[in-house]
């Protein structure tokens, strides 16, 4: 037993030593935690079968369809962030290989993550183009396999409203981290350059002024709220899941540009604690939430200006903690 516990410290040596060198000559097992992404691109060639046609896979060169490399580069930004900033090894923290299919259905006008990959439609290129455009989208769709494999929190009314924040707090964050942006110099827009030219509006959702997004004929009016005054009460999309998650998104917002900086660092750091920290209960509410946001904060950074900071986010957006 000895033995193989010294053999396996080696091996581990030898995979840090060779990643230091650039070498691959020990590849870790597979399913393994790894600190490169495994990234396989698939094509559906607009069939709604996946996972499609093998396109690219981790370590190619980009090929000739800029969707199959934005789509690469997307699921490369999104695991970066997780792996860098928060020593997250890949969506399970388990190194699980990274699927995506591209050119899903015909004009398909949306992105998701079907439990065990990504999946990304064309658009219809009237109201919406390629879904792979924005790396926040991208983002976004792996974080949902992240919160999967965490919090695990239910789809629906306020903890749905949740889900989908923190889809928007950490697609954002892979973009802002990709461009190197303070939080101030972030635009906070989800899906900035997915709106067809027609369409009046600047993207789908915005975290900085949740309803501001678009008003158009044929999307309406963005509906998110930024406060619990304006919070709806609906049925639909499975009680408002992208429309009530305006209100964490700004209490986000609100709290990343009040700590400054790198909104990854203060402001990420603590919803990631909340987020992996094991006390979010799937069926959560939005008072649940932020109160982990307020201890998280208290022990990551005691009782000072962040502690402050994170609580007046939450009361500006009528959140009790
Ligand atoms: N793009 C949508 C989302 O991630 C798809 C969905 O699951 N409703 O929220
Ligand atoms: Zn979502």
């Amino acid at each position: 037993a000895r033995r193989s516990l010294e053999h396996d410290a080696f091996q581990r040596t030898k995979r840090r030593l060779t990643t230091v060198i650039g070498a691959t000559a020990v590849a870790p097992p597979a399913g393994a935690a790894a600190d490169q992404p495994h990234r396989t691109i698939y094509d559906a060639e607009h069939t709604q079968d996946l996972p499609g046609t093998k396109v690219r896979e981790e370590g190619s060169e980009p090929g000739s369809d800029a969707t199959v490399n934005r789509a690469y580069a997307g699921l490369g930004a999104t695991f970066d962030l997780y792996l860098k900033v928060y020593g997250r090894h890949s969506i399970d923290d388990n190194g699980m290989p990274l699927d995506a299919t591209v050119h899903f259905g015909e004009n398909y006008d949306n992105a998701f993550w079907n439990g065990e990959q990504m999946v990304f439609g064309d658009g219809d290129n009237e109201v919406f183009l390629d879904f792979t455009i924005p790396v926040d989208v991208i983002g976004h769709e792996l974080t949902h396999g992240v919160t999967q494999h965490t919090a695990n929190l239910e789809y629906y009314g306020q903890s749905g409203a949740l889900n989908e924040s923190l889809s928007d707090v950490f697609g954002s964050l892979i973009k802002q981290y990709t461009l190197g942006q303070t939080a101030a110099e972030a635009d906070w827009l989800i899906g900035a350059g997915l709106l067809a030219p027609r369409v009046t509006g600047v993207a789908l959702r915005s975290m900085k002024a949740p309803g501001t997004a678009y008003d158009d004929d044929v999307l309406g009016k963005d509906p998110q709220p930024a406060t619990m005054e304006d919070y709806v009460r609906t049925g639909r999309d499975n009680g408002g899941v992208h429309i009530n998650s305006g209100i964490p998104n700004h209490a986000f917002y609100l709290a990343a540009t009040a700590l400054g900086g790198y909104a990854w660092e203060k402001a990420g750091q603590i919803w990631y604690d909340v987020l992996t920290g094991g006390e979010l209960k799937e069926d959560a509410l939005f008072a649940d939430f932020a109160t982990l946001t307020v201890k998280a904060t208290r022990e990551r950074y005691g009782a000072g200006d962040e502690l402050r900071a994170v609580q007046k986010a939450w009361e500006q957006v009528g959140v009790r903690t």
